[in-house]
């Protein structure tokens, strides 16, 4: 890995070569200001992540290590070897409030065309979830179509075109996009947020420095963090619309996502998709879990049950609970992709 100076003497900056399409051209303009803005407030030039003879790489993405959601992102980006520009946010500090990435995602935000979150599911889903969050990561920037696109499983999409445009076998085949979808979408709509952050039913088996934790704090912080960005940018029309959907989330979150109730259920909901995933597994013909060829399902998957086991839920499948969702989990664990985007991630997994 190198560390690559977009800025520097000789080197194209990205998103300069759109001159052929005025319109998009005005749209990259405001997204260059909007990435310049977020790499100085994060102090940030940027790691090149790949072909390090790569100067002005055609990816950019704001991610968080131990996002989630962010993982899939960086997981699908290995698994198709493409070369991006990679910055960390530190979401315990909060700088995926930073007011240019959220100006960058509510850019996003509207090409997506679903309205601002302003109530918390559980889930990162943003179908189940009722829309587009302004202040979260993952947050990618295509140079090549002069584009900000957020939301995890459309970013995996739009690297998976791409990568299938330049030759590569998709991940997400035609006849399979379908089934694909549905596991995408089971895995979305599990309940991260809670089992990161929120007391488990019985015992805390999460790791030592997320457990005793509540939840409560946390999204309380959250809350308080957006009325600070609220009283100072309280002129500032789109800044005010993203910070009052997320404060309006966060606080949801607060009242109600972590009861003893609600937890319970979160428990229930995630061993009960393990239950599915075993009945699938073992129904399986294939090498996989949909197909003899490993698909975005899997790799999805594979971070899925990483971060369930980092919890401690992989109760639901060790000591021959559920063996065949331990032998995938175990396989989907030794992926290349998954290793570079998790495992040997720094700071992807909680200790
Ligand atoms: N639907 C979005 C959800 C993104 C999301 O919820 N990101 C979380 C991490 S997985 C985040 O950045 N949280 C920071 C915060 O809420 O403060 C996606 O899949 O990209």
């Amino acid at each position: 890995m190198k560390l690559l100076r977009p800025g520097a003497a000789g080197a194209k900056q990205p998103g300069g070569a759109l001159d052929a399409h005025p319109e998009t051209r005005i749209v990259n303009v405001q997204i260059q200001t909007l990435v310049a803005d977020t790499r100085a407030a994060l102090n940030s030039e940027g790691e090149l992540i790949g072909d390090p003879s790569t100067t002005t790489p055609r990816f950019e993405l704001f991610s968080a290590a131990s996002s989630i959601c962010s993982q899939k992102v960086r997981a699908v980006l290995a698994h198709h070897r493409l070369t991006y520009l990679s910055h960390m946010m530190n979401l315990f500090e909060g700088q995926t409030y930073l007011p240019a990435h959220v100006r960058l995602r509510m850019l996003g935000c509207k090409q997506m065309g679903t309205k601002l979150v302003d109530r918390h599911t559980g889930s990162t889903s943003v179908a189940s979830g009722g829309g587009c969050d302004a202040a979260v990561v993952p947050t990618l920037v295509d140079w090549d179509a002069g584009t900000v696109v957020v939301d995890s499983k459309r970013i995996c999409r739009h690297l998976d075109e791409a990568a299938v445009a330049d030759g590569a076998r998709s991940l997400r085949p035609v006849h399979l996009a379908a089934a694909i979808d549905a596991e995408l979408d089971i895995i979305d709509n599990l309940p991260n947020y809670q089992m990161l952050s929120g007391k488990p039913p019985g015992e805390d088996r999460r790791p030592p420095t997320q457990r005793g934790k509540n939840g409560v704090d946390f999204a309380m912080g959250k809350v308080e963090r957006c009325d600070r960005y609220l009283a100072e940018f309280a002129d500032d029309e789109v800044l005010v619309r993203g910070y009052t959907a997320k404060r309006a989330k966060e606080l949801s979150a607060a009242q109600q996502l972590f009861t003893e109730e609600r937890m319970q259920e979160a428990y229930v909901t995630a061993e009960a998709a393990c239950q599915v995933l075993e009945r699938q597994l073992q129904a399986a013909k294939s090498e996989w879990l949909l197909d003899d060829r490993l698909t975005m399902a899997d790799l999805c998957w594979g971070i899925e049950l990483l971060r369930m086991g980092n919890m401690g839920a992989d109760i639901f499948w060790k000591d021959d609970k559920r063996p065949a969702v331990a032998a995938y989990a175990a396989r989907l664990r030794e992926l290349p992709a998954v290793q570079s985007a998790v495992v040997n991630w720094p700071g992807a997994l909680f200790s």
